[in-house]
């Protein structure tokens, strides 16, 4: 590997492991981190980074909807800006590494092109993207919506599980609500965007190699899924009377795993709720997520439809009402060709073996990719395991990751 400049990459340790102690689940490290967006977690975790971008020199600035970017200006301010980064909020339960090592590792990226001196004709700017993970009001990637114009004003209302509306959380963030169309730029604002992000699969592992480069991303829809049948006495009611609302999810909850098995796509339900909710009554009301993914629209279009087919199919046969609701419907998207091939080059000149890889995991890059020319660095995964405290990324893996998204920035912007 031919470096001319290497990033610091104790330096980018050293973040990562800061910010990974900011949210944890509990006292016990092995629950990992629990950095719900715009909670006090993410609010002290935005307060960290914020601090980083200006001790690194950045020009920092947040827009109404909460993204947080840092600015290292190039000559000629009329030209487009070089963007990259990721998001800091996580799942419940998640690891340390998803969507930080993108933002850490472009600050340390800028960082260093900063001390050495390097001009550039385009200014470079790193974002941390607002809720990109959607797991506290269910839908997500807000703030790169927001930036591209496609934020829908229907999702101030969403609540999260205590009932809190996203217009409360935002402005208990000390943002405003009202403005967030402010977070639109023009396309020709921006000239590409880098994310650079864990793999979150065992591909990388297996070809035993630090770096990917990504050619395509799968799109997610989410469902909310309620059934309604009928409480009543787990002792008293024959079972030919009965109106379970959760029998008729679990027979969905299979169909589910059959379609998406079928298609080769993924299907998941994470997020269950049975009402009322005792030992002795029989469920009346039970809602669940559902999250469908496919590389191929097409594809994924006929998973949905097989999905509200088994659901009428069921809920007439078990006597049960069904309600659907599209909380997130974001199609897949291919990397920008350009952006592919330059990854391609520094990975060749830098001596730094890799392979193309198509993306399972969505990202603020679904959104970018209708936006301006979009591409992803991938970096190994430890057993490919992610959304799960035992995330882990080794540290040269990060600095050779960052080392790329260096090199590509530099090629970028100059
Ligand atoms: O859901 C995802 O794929 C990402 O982690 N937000
Ligand atoms: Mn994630
Ligand atoms: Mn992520």
């Amino acid at each position: 590997m031919i470096i001319t400049c290497p990033i610091n990459k104790q330096r980018l340790w050293n973040t990562l492991m800061e910010l990974g102690n900011i949210g944890l689940t509990s006292s016990n490290k092995a629950e990992g981190l629990t950095r719900l967006s715009l909670s006090k977690e993410d609010l002290a975790a935005r307060s960290y980074l914020i601090k980083l971008m200006e001790e690194a020199g950045l020009e920092v600035r947040v827009d109404p909807i909460g993204n947080i970017f840092g600015k290292l200006n190039g000559s000629k301010k009329t030209a487009p800006v070089v963007l990259s980064g990721s998001h800091i909020d996580t799942v419940h339960q998640g690891g340390m590494f998803d969507g930080a090592l993108g933002v850490l590792g472009a600050i340390e990226a800028v960082r260093t092109i900063k001390e050495a001196g390097i001009n550039l004709t385009h200014t470079i700017e790193v974002v941390s993207f607002t809720d990109e993970e959607g797991t506290r009001f269910g839908t997500g990637y807000i703030g790169s919506k927001a930036m591209a114009g496609v934020l829908e004003e229907k999702i101030f209302t969403l609540e999260d599980d205590d009932g809190i509306t996203y217009r409360e959380a935002i402005l208990n963030a000390g943002l405003d609500p009202l403005s967030y169309k402010e977070a639109t730029r023009k396309k020709e604002e921006v000239k590409a965007y880098i994310e650079m992000h864990i793999e979150q699969g065992k591909v990388l592992e297996e070809h035993n190699m630090s770096v990917g480069i990504v050619t395509d991303i799968q799109g997610p829809i989410w469902l909310e899924v309620t059934l309604i049948g009928n409480p009543d006495h787990a002792g008293a009611t024959p079972m030919h009377m009965r109106k379970d609302a959760a029998l008729a999810m679990a027979e969905v909850l299979l169909e589910i795993e059959t379609i998406a098995t079928t298609y080769k796509g993924v299907g998941t339900v994470g997020k269950i709720k049975v009402e009322p909710g005792g030992v002795n009554i029989i469920p009346g009301k039970v809602s669940f997520s559902v999250d469908l993914r496919h590389v191929n629209k097409e594809l994924r279009t006929e998973m949905v439809n097989k999905v509200f087919e088994s659901l009428d199919r069921v809920s007439n046969r078990r006597r049960i009402h069904a309600h659907i609701d599209v909380k997130k419907d974001v199609d897949p998207a291919s990397c920008s060709k350009e952006i592919v091939q330059l990854l391609e080059e520094v990975c060749s000149e830098l001596s730094i073996p890799t392979k193309k890889i198509q993306c399972g995991a969505g990202h603020d890059s679904l959104i970018m990719a209708n936006y301006t020319k979009m591409g992803m660095i991938f970096v190994r995964s430890k057993d490919g395991i992610s959304h799960n405290p035992k995330e882990w990324t080794d540290l040269e893996d990060c600095a050779v990751g960052t080392q790329v998204l260096f090199e590509t920035l530099v090629k970028l912007a100059k």
